[in-house]
């Protein structure tokens, strides 16, 4: 049996390239949270929680999740094998409600320190992967639209992202939609624009706001509506010809069955910390399929651990029609990993070594650890 001597969870703040304008909160630095877990055999499993804007987001913070692991999870762990993830897992739920994020971060390090074990990547565990590298979109949102063409030509340029999603729902709707056309139209013929109103919106925004952004040559709107908003969503998606995604209102394979079962959606933002961890995710993405609902990787802009575990995760699954997200790494000014993810082609590159095959420098994190 091998034991799970220490879990160690550090908060670091890492500054972003620029403030990052979403409708519930302005970011300025993303506070990253990373669990490292020791196993017996003298492995070190790591995994991440990182959240977006405090309690803004979601409904674990980067200091409860911290707080949590370090009360609550930890003494569970101490009597489990942490060769076998599923147990542990099913310990974990069987005593802690909710803690979705916290969840994932554990869970994310038990794979990891398997795979080291084992010499395995991550993907190969979770049933193989079928790409080596996944096309990644780029959020514009400095809140201005001159800064977002340059911004977008510049990354375009680069041959880093081919596909632009802009963050609106804080301006109304005539403004947001005025300001999604120009972009749009700058990348014409080049990138795809979609949109994420993060809830902004009430139903008669989004029916006027969709109508506006079809028009604009926008290709897909993610949680227009509030997260609760589940018949909103479906009347949307029953009545618009552009794609509509659930992102917030998806926490898991519990609200994935009932978004399917009201057509609450025509995609789904797949998050692993938002499902609660890499397995969950993969029961999503089935849920889906079933249910004829495309899939997008998304992030929650973490750091390099939680966008490599991503991608292992979305490699393995069979079609992500819409692609993915895992910029984070690329939001920040700061690299914490001893090995930069590696983004080319308008692509992540799936890291191929054991575990998630990346590794933290911890004298780099050290700079920016929350003390
Ligand atoms: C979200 O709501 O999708 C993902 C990209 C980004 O800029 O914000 C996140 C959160
Ligand atoms: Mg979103």
């Amino acid at each position: 049996m091998v034991r799970i001597e220490q879990i160690e969870v550090v908060i670091a703040d890492i500054p972003t390239v620029r403030p990052h304008v979403l409708a519930m909160t302005t970011m300025h630095s993303q506070a990253v949270v990373l669990v490292f877990l020791r196993r017996s055999d003298g492995i070190f499993g790591v995994g991440e929680a990182t959240t977006i804007g405090g309690l803004a987001y979601g409904e674990e913070s980067p200091e409860s999740i911290k707080v949590n692991i370090e009360t609550y999870f930890a003494p569970i762990l101490q009597s489990c094998d942490a060769d076998d993830v599923a147990a542990c897992m099913a310990l974990l739920s069987g005593h802690i409600v909710g803690n979705r994020f916290a969840k994932c971060a554990i869970e994310t390090a038990l794979l990891d320190g398997l795979g080291q074990a084992r010499g395995l990547p991550v993907s190969e565990l979770l049933g193989g992967r079928r790409v080596d590298r996944l096309e990644v979109a780029w959020t514009l949102a400095s809140g201005d639209t001159a800064l977002d063409i340059e911004e977008g030509q510049r990354v375009f340029e680069a041959r880093r992202h081919r596909h632009f999603k802009l963050k609106i729902g804080k301006r109304n709707v005539e403004a947001d939609c005025a300001h999604v056309g120009a972009i749009a139209k700058a990348f014409e013929g080049k990138a795809s624009v979609r949109v994420d109103v993060n809830q902004a919106w009430s139903r008669g925004q989004a029916a006027k706001g969709a109508a506006m952004l079809q028009d604009a040559g926008v290709v897909l709107i993610e949680q227009p509506l509030a997260k609760s908003d589940f018949e909103g969503m479906a009347e949307l998606t029953a009545n618009c010809d552009i794609a509509i995604m659930a992102d917030e209102a998806l926490t898991g394979p519990d609200s994935a069955r009932q978004l399917a079962k009201e057509h609450a959606g025509d995609a789904f933002s797949l998050k692993i910390t938002q499902s609660g961890g890499l397995v969950p995710t993969a029961e999503v993405a089935v849920i889906a399929r079933e249910a004829n609902i495309a899939l997008y990787g998304g992030t929650m802009l973490e750091g390099g651990i939680g966008t490599a575990a991503s991608a292992h995760l979305f490699a393995c699954l069979p079609d992500l029609v819409w692609h993915t997200e895992l910029f984070g790494p690329l939001l920040m000014t700061e690299e914490f990993l001893t090995e930069p993810l590696v983004y080319r082609d308008f692509g992540l590159v799936v890291p191929d070594g054991p575990g998630l095959g990346v590794r933290v420098d911890r004298g780099k994190l050290e700079l920016f650890r929350r003390h």
